[in-house]
């Protein structure tokens, strides 16, 4: 599974204290130790010959700047996603300002690369717009600067991370790229977490589903716009991408039709939706396009509703979030009609993530399905509380007010 998300939230946090008592030195050394006995066995079974191994660690030095570490001989930390964090409003996810300046600029790169994204689409049947969209949201059009070099990085997560083991299956892939050629480690600059290039695609999905689509013989997802975008088109189809269908759509949706029916478990063919009185919110009818169609409300009745396709769910398992995947639908179709959402984001935020996790707890202590309690509101614990709300007599938001996260057990 992908990170970017988690990457998200950790970049808004302090990296790194001090670990003050750490034995810095004997770390290092300990960590060579490792690089020799204890990677390099993993390496050379994945491939990788003693020559690219040695050049990939050639000078190398632990990162002391990443974020989640768990030296030897430090005090436990927490990971950064659980930690007791201010909880975010959706709403603050889609700064309107930002959101203008990536549509009036992916309007023209739209233009700019047409005859390549409608080649890319004529291959993996991905929209265009889609793939700009996520090319958006990720670097900023290539226009981020990619902090760190991948080897080190994920060396360092993968010695003395939070979560060593995912990071180690990353540095093997990373190291089975440089076994592959035509990239040298220097040019392989990533995100802390290890996400390369112009789309942040992971070492393994770049062993899987990189492409040279610009025809030059070198898969290039850091310089070729059109290699970057042709591997995200790829690794979006292989999540069962349907080209004949949309995301979805903002949706007016009327009081009697109840928040409890959100989300990817409750898919109906649209005419149902239909006949419950469901339009897009200007009124026409919903596109028909065939297949389910699910309710989705990220903030319950607290903010817009829309009627999502599959597509929506495989931008989902790109990247696992609701709002990451509203946030390339409604900017995929800004660069058409550049408008915000109609409905109103008024879900606040004066909660903690440890007060709705606790509060996630006694859901599940009741009887409720919250899915994972991780202290964020997804869509099952929407629904909890939405029926929670309905069985207390309280008025039926699926969103949970400060009250809410208190009282709810
Ligand atoms: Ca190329």
């Amino acid at each position: 599974m992908r990170l970017r998300l988690f990457l998200a939230l950790a970049l808004g946090l302090v990296a790194t204290s001090a670990f003050a008592d750490v034995d810095r030195v004997a770390v290092e050394q300990s960590f060579h130790v490792w690089i020799d006995n204890d990677l390099w066995p993993d390496a050379k079974a994945a491939g990788v010959s003693r020559g690219v191994f040695d050049a990939a660690f050639s000078g190398i030095a632990l990162d002391w700047t990443m974020p989640e570490l768990q030296p030897p001989g430090a005090p436990p930390t927490l990971p950064s996603n659980t930690a007791q964090a201010e909880f975010q409003t959706p709403g603050a996810y889609f700064g309107e300002k930002n959101l203008n300046v990536l549509a009036v600029a992916g309007a023209k790169l739209l233009v700019q690369w047409k005859q390549t994204l409608a080649a890319i689409q004529k291959r993996y049947g991905v929209q265009p717009a889609i793939l700009v969209a996520i090319w958006a949201k990720e670097t900023g059009y290539g226009s981020e600067k990619l902090p760190k070099l991948v080897i080190p990085a994920l060396a360092t997560e993968a010695f003395m991370g939070l979560r060593k083991d995912y990071f180690r299956d990353q540095l093997i892939a990373a190291l089975a790229i440089l076994q592959r050629g035509g990239v040298t480690s220097a040019e392989m600059r990533a995100s802390w977490a290890g996400a390369m290039g112009q789309s942040q695609i992971m070492p393994s999905e770049f062993l899987t589903s990189a492409v040279d689509f610009d025809g030059d013989g070198k898969i290039d997802i850091w310089n070729s716009v059109p290699d970057s975008l042709a591997t995200t088109a790829r690794l979006i189809q292989a999540q069962g991408w349907q080209g004949n269908r949309g995301w979805g759509v903002e949706a007016s949706v009327p009081a009697a039709v109840a928040c409890t029916l959100e989300g990817p478990e409750q898919g109906k063919p649209i005419a149902t939706w239909a006949k419950l009185d469901v339009t897009r919110v200007d009124g026409r009818p919903l596109p028909a396009d065939g297949g389910n169609d699910y309710l989705l409300m990220p903030a319950g009745r607290l903010g817009p509703a829309f009627i999502v396709t599959d597509n929506f769910y495989r931008l989902k398992a790109y990247n696992n979030s609701d709002l990451y995947a509203l946030y390339i639908g409604h900017l995929s179709d800004r660069f058409a009609h550049n408008f915000p959402f109609t409905g109103r984001w008024s879900a606040t935020a004066d909660f903690s993530r440890s007060g709705v996790k606790a509060m996630q707890d006694r859901l599940v202590a009741a009887g409720y399905d919250v899915g994972k309690a991780d202290g964020l509101v997804g869509f099952k614990t929407r629904i909890a509380v939405g029926l929670w709300q309905e069985k207390h007599g309280e008025p039926v938001t699926c969103w949970p007010s400060a009250k809410d996260v208190q009282a709810i057990r």
